[in-house]
This record gives C-alpha cells, structure tokens and sequence, in this order.
C-alpha cells in the first residue's frame, strides 16, 4: 500500500478520542488518515516572527504530523484574505461580500510555494498526494514545478460556483489552470464538477473526453464527485457513550415536555442561521398555539473572528435572536436558545439525540456534515425529522429528509410544522432510509474511493503509450 500525504491549510492535531473540537475537514481528515501509515502536513495554526520554513514533526495516534509555522502577513494575506475574504464567499455566492485584494492573491500563491518548498524533501517516490480544499489550489502545480512526478489529488470541500461567479475573479483562468496539474480533482457532488465543468468547456476552451475527463490548458485531469460521510462507527461510539446519555438525559430534562427544534453549526453565513430564525418567527407568528409547545436551540461556534463579515455576523446574530425572544418570550418560556460554545463529541450527540427536528438550512454549503451526524445519533424507535436545504451538498444524497429552499420562510416553517407532526412510522422509515445511507458512504469510503480514484490515475499515467 502506498504511503498517503495528506495536506491541509490547517491542522487540528487528532484529539484524544471524544475531546474532539475540530470543525468538519479536520474531523474527516483524522477519521481519514486513521488507518493509514500516513503523513498530515499543514499550518500550524501558530504565527512566527519570521518565517523559517522549519517542520515540526510529531506521532499522534499513529499518523505522523507535520506542520510550519506561517508569519503575520502570511495569515492575514492568505488566510484571511485570499481563502477566507475572497474565495470563500465568492465559493459560497456570497459575491457582496468578496474583496478582491492584489496582495491577498500574492499572499496565497507565496503560502502554496511555501508549502511546496516544505513539504518537498518529505515525498517518497511512491507516495500519494492528496491536497484538501481551496486554500491549497495552486499547490499541486508548485509541486510539479518542482519536479514531482507523484500521483496528486485535490478534493473540494466547499461548492464550485457557477461560472458567472468564477469571471468576477481577477486572474480566475490561472486559479483554474492550476487544477490542471491534479491527475484526480473532487467535488462533493455531481453538481459542483458540472459547474467547474462549464466553466472550463465555456471559458478556457476545453473538452470532456469520452472516459469522463477533461482537456484545457494543454493538460487532462479527471474531475469526479466523492461525497464525504462521516466518521459513522467513531460516532456511534460517542452516541453510545455516558456522557452522550448525561447530555442527552440533561436536555431532556430541560425541554420539559416541549419539543426541540436544532441547529448546530459553525458560525457562518453561509449557514443561513438568520434565516433560520426569521422562519421560526414566522412559524410561531402563524401558529401560535405552538408558543410555550417548541424551542429552538441553535448551537453556533464561532471561527474566523479575524474576519469584519464573522464579526457582524455575530453581533447580528445576537441580536435577531434578542429581537425575536423580547417579543415572543414568556415568562416562563423562552423561543431560542442562543448558544455559542464548543461541545464535544459525545455531549452533541446526545443534543442531538434529544432533538425532535434538526434544522439544517445553509444558503449554500459543499455537503454539511451536520445533518449525517444528527441522523447517526437518532434513537432508531423515536427518531427526530430532518429539514434539510436544497442547496446543501447533503441533500443530493439525504432524500428522505425534508428538504427545503432555505431562503423561504414559509417553506421551511411549513416543513418545520410537517416535521413536529409527522407521525412515528413515518419518522422511522425516513430514518431507516437515511442512516443506512449515512452508514454506507462514511468517510472510510469516501477516502477509499478517492485514493482508488488516485491509483488509477497513477498506474494509468505509468503505462507507455499505445504505439
Ligand atoms: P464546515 O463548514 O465546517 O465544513 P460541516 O460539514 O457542517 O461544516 O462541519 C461542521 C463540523 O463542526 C461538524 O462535525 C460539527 O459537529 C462540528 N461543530 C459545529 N458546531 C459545533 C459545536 N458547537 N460544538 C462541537 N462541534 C461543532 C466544510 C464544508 C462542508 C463540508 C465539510 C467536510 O463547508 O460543506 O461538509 O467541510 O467536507
């Protein structure tokens, strides 16, 4: 078996089992790598004074773990500027909130050269290369630069916009081109390949070839959908666990016979939380015999808190839900509960369990983990309902959820009522539907049918050309 570099912006160190922290690519890349002899590489997470390009290497559970320190500039340029100001919300539609910066663009291509120079004297020759997510575009062509012939791969874990999207970019054809030096590229689903597809059959005069790949640039690359899972065995371990059944009993307790609508989510616009709330409003202001019936937790972590957009989210966020509580509360009862905290593993799952609908309504989000992990903490004999968005990758696969268009109040308080009436048989069949989907396609098989991807692509280069 070959040995697998798996690079990343950031490294969350895999955490002891059940203390996990870590948001959705760090939790799928530790499941990832579990198994495997592999490498992780990436940003340290810390900032230096002057940047060394030293490594720190170190064994944690049995991968071994690379990362660089970056300095100031660099993660205010390439963090925070070209992956979190500018390509993030043009990824995620949001184009009114996209800074097209000169130096951001600089920082991030001298960052991927950095990672590239680093990383270097790790690769053996029969390694594999997997490259994660938008930070890291330009990485695979900076490598090839310098020699490496390996088999590389790039997986998206955010949406390929549409193409209209993609123009707004200054310089869009050299971030497209940079795809180009990927033997496998991977989206989450068929409709973000299709996207990226377009724009390259549209805008940069490529071909799809008749076994599926595509031509530009002078330079052929497979571009396939893996939809990522999660870590499904690892998180029925956390559903099973006292401490899951402490939050799960604790909440219970708390709900006091009222039903429990959900949401968990990093704190993001993309997440379509404000949304969410306005549409519970909506729900109560329409009903209002469900007043004192329901709550709405809402669970939101805070991350990239360098970033103006994440600050006013905040300070939005709060408020709206302030606004919302001070003119429907009652004394004894209050609409949302507005959290932003950190909970392990297991203490969500057993919030989740506790959940009689799960509201997972992003505007726009690459798969969202989420609704996986709320449909794999259900007690099978009383399972919750979830509302799930159209415009989440998860809802190509999750079916059997109620989706919903996130930007419609009506429609998804209409699917929150359906869902708090919906009765047990048909809660069950649902569920059953949606773990059994949840189960087959779990991270281990997610990264499986990557790597295989990437082998194939590998020995297929190796062969000599047909006379
Ligand atoms: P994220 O945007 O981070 O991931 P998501 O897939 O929902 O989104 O993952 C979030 C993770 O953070 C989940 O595992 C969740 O349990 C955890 N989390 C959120 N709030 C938490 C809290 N308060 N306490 C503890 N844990 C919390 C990106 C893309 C997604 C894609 C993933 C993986 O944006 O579309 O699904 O990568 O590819």
């Amino acid at each position: 078996m070959s040995r697998l570099i798996v690079v990343s912006n950031r490294i969350s160190p895999p955490a002891p089992e059940g203390a996990s922290s870590q948001g959705g690519l760090a939790m799928a890349m530790s499941a990832a790598l579990r198994e495997y002899s592999g490498v992780w590489f990436g940003w340290s997470g810390e900032s230096t004074g002057q940047y060394t390009g030293q490594i720190a290497m170190q064994r944690v559970n049995g991968i071994t773990v690379a990362t660089l320190d970056l300095e100031e500039q660099d993660i205010e340029e390439y963090y925070n500027g070209y992956a979190n100001r500018t390509l993030w919300p043009l990824f995620h539609y949001r184009i009114d909130l996209t800074q097209y910066e000169r130096s951001f663009g600089e920082g991030y291509e001298r960052v991927n050269k950095r990672f590239a120079e680093t990383l270097l004297p790790l690769i053996e020759p029969d390694d594999i290369i997997w490259v994660q997510d938008y930070h890291l575009i330009p990485l695979g062509r900076e490598l090839r630069e310098r020699g490496v012939k390996n088999a590389i791969g790039f997986f998206l874990h955010i949406p390929w916009p549409a193409r209209e999207l993609i123009l707004t970019l200054p310089r869009h054809r050299q971030l497209v081109e940079s795809l180009f030096h990927y033997d496998v590229v991977g989206f989450q689903t068929d409709e973000w390949k299709n996207a990226f597809q377009s724009y390259v059959v549209y805008d940069a005069d490529g071909m799809t070839l008749s076994d599926g790949r595509i031509r530009a640039f002078g330079r052929t690359v497979r571009p396939q959908a893996f939809p990522i899972g999660i870590d499904a065995k690892g998180f029925a371990a956390f559903k099973n666990s006292d401490v899951a059944q402490e939050s799960f009993t604790r909440m219970t307790e708390s709900k006091a016979g009222r039903k429990m609508l959900l949401g968990v989510d990093r704190l993001d616009y993309s997440k379509g939380i404000d949304e969410r709330m306005l549409a519970f409003e909506r729900l109560l202001i329409e009903n209002p015999k469900l007043k004192r019936k329901i709550f709405l937790l809402q669970i939101s972590t805070r991350t990239r808190e360098d970033v103006e957009a994440y600050q006013d989210m905040i300070h939005r966020l709060d408020a709206l839900s302030g606004r919302i509580n001070g003119a429907n509360a009652e004394m004894d009862w209050i609409p949302i509960r507005n959290v932003h905290r950190m909970h392990s593993r297991e203490e969500l799952a057993g919030i989740y369990r506790a959940a009689d609908v799960g509201l997972v309504t992003p505007l726009r989000d690459g798969m969202n983990l989420v609704a996986k992990e709320f449909v794999a903490a259900q007690n099978e004999t009383d399972p919750g309902v979830l509302v799930l968005s159209r415009f989440a990758g998860a809802a190509q696969q999750m079916r059997e959820a109620l989706i919903v268009n996130p930007f419609s109040q009506e429609d998804v308080a209409d699917a929150i009522k359906r869902g708090l009436a919906m009765p047990v048989a048909e809660r069950r069949r649902r569920w059953r539907a949606l773990m059994d989907g949840v189960e087959k396609d779990d991270v281990v098989a997610w990264r499986d049918n990557f790597v295989a991807a990437l082998e194939e692509a590998r020995d297929a280069g190796l062969k000599p050309p047909r006379p």
